[in-house]
């Protein structure tokens, strides 16, 4: 398989096309003659680009394996910390040099502009990386004393946190490399061993990272990808039983299975679930200042982010203007693959994703809800036209639901109090946005707002060193933050009489 399309690509990601399909585990790529195969598809123009292993059942228990016997006998667990730290700063390194070629295959098989690529796919993950690293030198514990009668005239107590083992990282497809990084990394830095399995629609940038960390020094059988369907290799890998920690981004339904499956083995979980995020606007808001940070927020890598904006409820007196902001900043970016830097709106990362949010779409138009959308698609690949929808009526299912997709609902509201309940009117907790030059509305309805995290006069922008995750439905635990090691980590007392 290879690229036929009209842009030339770096060298390291055509070849990474044409090679054959295979797993990476203990160190090494498995090619598996006569293995089920999926496809792996351009957005831009729908074309088959490569080809990824459809790993069985016996596929992952071999990765899993691998992983274990890498734990067991200690090849990265027992390293000095500042030696893992020194391995992952090297990946950061590598990365960093490598970068287009990942760019490049993220933007082929996930269909984002080459200009996200480079910079969050690639230019934030390094950032990320570097961040973890940093984290590798800092674990610790904690020392007490005691009261315990009788005995020994003297206690002493401390914990240790160590690493869980075997982590099973399930990553989806809108930041196929950056997500990934996410799970891996705190389980590396931490000293378990990975298995990753990303999304069977983006699996090419996880098996080029695999080998890249090997390349940086990551020991054989410490990180390993199986590619495959969810029903699966997904499957297989939450219920095998030498996995001892899960951790995944995508649906609440398929997150709510996981957990259910982590429950059952006692394994740890972590879930980074879907949004319904709202952006309240009061009537002071600077709408200069709104129009370009809900383009953003709403709009960056076509929606398909879990923290984006999706309901805007906005005050009387700005609703107009802000329709009709959005209306023209939207009107004015250019449509195309994302292959090409000029282009700003590119297709979504599937065909199913693309039906996905155009249902949304035709039964909000059944519903009765106006919808604007500036923009005319191309007539191949899976291209949404980003979509402004009018006060939609409340039964409209975009109201509700997660449609990750370019579609901003736009609610008048009365009042900020109306606006607040309505922005909490959802299973999903996310995240939030407040727009307003009020700093006592905004020290009060920071407070009230029912999300993991909000913004003021800003959407959608995370950092390393701040703690992400949802309320609610959204999910449980969090990542990042000076303290994202210890969900990959156990803490064990331990009591010395003397
Ligand atoms: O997600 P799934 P899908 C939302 C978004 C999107 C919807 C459906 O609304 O439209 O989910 O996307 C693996 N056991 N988000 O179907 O099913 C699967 O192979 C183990 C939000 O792609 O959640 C993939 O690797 N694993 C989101 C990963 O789970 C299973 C990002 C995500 O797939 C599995 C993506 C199973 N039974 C979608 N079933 C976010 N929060 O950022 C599937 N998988």
């Amino acid at each position: 398989m290879s690229y036929q399309g009209p842009f030339s690509l770096d060298q390291a990601a055509a070849a990474f096309l044409d090679r054959a399909p295979a797993l990476y585990i203990d160190g090494a790529f498995i090619g598996l003659e006569g293995a089920a195969r999926i496809q792996v598809h351009d957005p831009a123009t729908g074309a088959v680009i490569a080809e990824a292993i459809d790993a069985t059942a016996g596929h992952v228990d071999e990765a899993v394996r691998s992983a274990h016997a890498a734990f067991e006998d200690g090849r990265w667990r027992d390293l000095r910390p500042a030696d893992r730290e020194r391995v992952l700063l090297r990946l950061a390194d590598l990365l960093e040099a490598r970068g287009e070629a990942f760019a490049q295959l993220e933007t082929l098989e996930q269909g984002k502009s080459i200009n996200l690529s480079r910079m969050l796919e690639v230019g934030a993950s390094v950032d990320w990386i570097r961040y973890a690293a940093g984290l590798t030198t800092k674990i610790a514990g904690r020392t007490f004393d005691l009261s315990l009668p009788g005995g020994p005239a003297h206690w002493t107590a401390y914990t240790r946190r160590e690493p869980l083992g075997v982590v099973g990282a399930i990553a989806p497809w809108n930041f196929p490399l950056m997500i990934a990084l996410w799970k891996v990394l705190p389980a590396l830095a931490a000293g378990c061993s990975v298995v990753l399995k990303p999304s069977e629609v983006t699996p090419l940038t996880a098996l080029m990272l695999a080998e890249l960390a090997t390349e940086a020094g990551v020991p054989a059988g410490v990180f390993n990808v199986v590619t495959g369907a969810g029903a699966v290799a997904g499957s297989a890998l939450t219920t095998h039983p030498l996995v001892a920690k899960l951790t995944f981004t995508g649906s609440t339904a398929t997150g709510k299975a996981i957990g259910r499956a982590a429950v059952d083995g006692l394994k740890r979980f972590t879930l980074e679930l879907g949004g319904k995020n709202p952006a309240l606007i009061l009537r002071d808001a600077d709408l200069g200042r709104v129009v370009p940070g809900l383009i953003t927020g709403g709009f960056l890598n076509g929606g398909q982010v879990c923290a984006s904006a999706s309901r805007v409820y906005v005050e009387t007196p700005l609703y107009d203007d802000l329709v009709a902001g959005l209306r023209q900043a939207l009107g004015g970016l250019s449509i195309g693959p994302g292959l090409d830097p000029q282009t700003q709106v590119n297709p979504l990362a599937s065909a199913a994703q693309r039906d996905k949010v155009a249902s949304y779409l035709t039964q909000a138009r059944q519903a009765g809800a106006e919808i604007i959308q500036p923009i005319a698609t191309p007539d191949q690949g899976y291209f949404v036209s980003p979509s402004l929808i009018l006060d939609p009526p409340a039964d409209a299912r975009l109201v509700r639901e997660e449609v990750f997709g370019p579609v901003l609902n736009i609610v008048r509201i009365d009042s900020a109090e109306q606006g607040l309940a309505l922005a909490n009117d959802s299973e999903l907790g996310l995240a939030a946005s407040l727009w307003t030059r009020d700093i006592d509305q905004a020290m009060s309805l920071t407070r009230r707002l029912e999300a993991g995290t909000v913004w003021v006069n800003s959407h959608v922008f995370i950092d390393p060193n701040m703690p992400f995750g949802g309320f609610k439905q959204s999910g449980l635990g969090r990542d990042f933050g000076v303290d994202w090691l210890s969900a990959y980590t156990e803490e064990k007392s331990i009591c010395i009489a003397h």
